[in-house]
């Protein structure tokens, strides 16, 4: 098993979220909400409006997601699904966990999580405005497109 943190499409709520809950692509197991110990910028870019965290400590901030434990079969469908490695790279991050599910608080706890992040972008993607809590149907108006409906 393995343990991810999701900050983007496949938060709860998110246009993504269906695969984590998909039986026939493995096991993910929900097991709080947490956000990363660093800051970091995620930005909204290109033609489908696709979140990316990137690889730029200390700008930005601490992003809000979702932390889950995975089977590999999972993990190996998340891989496929992110592009991994040329769209999105995938490295271990410490996370703070703010609520832990079911049990409520959480303390000082800090558990590390793989992201899928960008490691190396275009630099103007730095320009871009950041968002904390990733929202496809946000104020930005960048909503995301799927997939399935892209051309
Ligand atoms: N999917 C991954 C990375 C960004 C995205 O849209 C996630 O939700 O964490």
């Amino acid at each position: 098993m393995a343990r991810v943190f999701v900050y983007g499409t496949l938060k709860k709520g998110q246009p993504n979220y269906k695969h984590m809950i998909s039986p026939s692509k493995g096991l993910a197991k929900f097991q709080g909400r947490g956000r990363t110990a660093e800051k970091y910028p995620v930005v909204i870019t290109g033609k489908y409006n696709i979140p990316y965290m990137l690889n730029l400590p200390g700008k930005g901030y601490q992003i809000d997601g979702d932390i889950y434990t995975v089977d590999d079969q999972m993990l190996q469908f998340l891989d496929e699904f992110e592009g991994y490695p040329e769209m999105y790279q995938r490295t271990l991050m410490r996370i703070e966990v703010v609520e832990w599910e079911g049990k409520g608080g959480a303390g000082q706890d800090v558990v590390e999580c793989f992201v899928y992040y960008k490691e190396t972008y275009p630099p103007e993607w730095v320009s871009l405005p950041y968002h904390q809590g990733y929202d496809s149907q946000g104020k930005h108006g960048l909503r995301y497109v799927l997939p399935e409906h892209r051309d």
